[in-house]
């Protein structure tokens, strides 16, 4: 899989898509991050990639021509068309089921946004724009970031057990149950009594450790995201479990 991204930071989105798995995967040549400088992309010597806002305003806004040229230069690259996303708050909201749409695309060409914005006739060349949340950053790197990282885990081999990403959180749209790892006890200035494991967990039994972890989940979805629950597929058994976790307390 390969991802283009389109940066005024350069550096910033290097470093990081360096890191961890990432990072693996890029050496590992299961993944190619290509990061291009904007400014690399304009003409003047000042190497300006904004400008005032028409009708005035605060701030101001990214030129288009650059960001054209940028996409002009990556689309020579590679076979067929990349898939261009703009990272922004008026974006498609991330989640699970939309980074595994993304995953299918064999390229991704990231434009990361800065100032207020970018020009709106840029948008004549986005294929989708991309949201990783109700907030306003200062630009659009780490949503890139995010992207890159969630999307990577999905190509085979990057993420070594691929059970885990079977498992994990959202993978089966349910929040993730609880971890742990030695010590199985452990004393905390917190509570007089140590923190322990639960036992089913040092009980080897396999059958009910599965059941337990379905119940943890589900305890916890139904807890703090039950909007979860309206559209999770759950399986025989993690509609019982939850018919349990419904009951009211004794
Ligand atoms: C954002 C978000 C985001 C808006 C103006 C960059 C900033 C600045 N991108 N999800 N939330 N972008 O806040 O994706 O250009």
């Amino acid at each position: 899989m390969r991802f283009d991204v389109v940066t005024i930071f350069p550096a910033m989105v290097q470093q990081a898509a360096g890191a961890g798995i990432v990072g693996r995967a890029i050496e590992g040549r299961l993944l190619t991050v290509a990061v291009h400088d904007l400014r690399d992309f304009t003409t003047d010597r000042h190497r300006v990639v904004d400008d005032v806002p028409y009708g005035g305003g605060p701030g101001m806004v990214l030129k288009p021509e650059p960001l054209f040229r940028a996409l002009d230069t990556i689309e020579q690259i590679g076979e067929g068309r990349p898939t261009v996303l703009l990272t922004s708050p008026q974006g498609t909201p991330l989640t699970q089921p939309v980074v595994e749409r993304l995953s299918r695309q064999p390229w991704l060409v990231l434009l990361c946004g800065r100032y207020e914005g970018v020009d709106e006739r840029v948008r004549t060349r986005v294929d989708e724009e991309v949201s990783i949340g109700d907030y306003v950053l200062s630009g659009g790197e780490l949503p890139a970031l995010v992207i890159i990282d969630a999307v990577a885990r999905l190509v085979p081999g990057v993420v070594g057990d691929e059970q885990s990403v079977a498992e994990d959180s959202f993978g089966r749209g349910l929040l993730d149950f609880p971890h742990y790892t030695r010590p199985a006890e452990i004393a905390t200035s917190a509570s007089r009594e140590p923190l322990r494991v639960p036992d089913v967990l040092l009980s080897g039994n396999h059958a009910e450790i599965r059941r337990w972890r379905k119940r943890e989940a589900l305890a916890r979805t139904l807890e703090r995201r039950p909007d979860l629950l309206e559209h999770g597929e759950l399986d025989a058994e993690e509609q019982k479990l939850l018919r349990e976790l419904k009951l009211p307390k004794p």
